[in-house]
């Protein structure tokens, strides 16, 4: 091999490997984070933020900080209800556009909302 072809071969991976980092990084940019906390103010168990607006194609993941057990249940749209216990966390993928809501089976007064544009 000429050292000019070796050249090519190198920039050639060079290019291949900087184009897997571009394609990686947006997903980790497209999830929203929301936390199950407990108010202390208020004493009472709610989702943080508890209204969120997404682009479609963006994931919502849920984490319980809390000590005790929660659900993210939807009550429209696709059937989606999960339960999580203290430390969990679960993902849900939004493709579709519109409002959706949730809430906590477990507390009821825990609502959620997430509009995806
Ligand atoms: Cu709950």
């Amino acid at each position: 091999m000429t050292p000019h072809a070796r050249m090519r071969r190198v920039v050639l991976a060079l290019a291949c490997m900087a184009a897997l980092l571009w394609t990686a990084a947006p997903s980790s940019a497209t999830t929203k984070l929301v936390k199950i906390v407990k108010n202390t103010s208020t004493n009472k168990f709610q989702y943080s933020p508890a209204i969120i607006t997404i682009v479609h194609g963006t994931a919502v993941e849920w984490t319980n900080t809390t000590k005790v057990k929660h659900t993210v249940t939807f009550t429209n749209g696709a059937t989606y209800n999960k339960t999580l216990l203290p430390g969990q966390s679960v993902f849900r993928t939004f493709n579709v556009k519109g409002t959706l809501f949730y809430h906590c089976l477990i507390h009821t007064y825990m609502k959620g909302k997430v509009t995806v544009t």
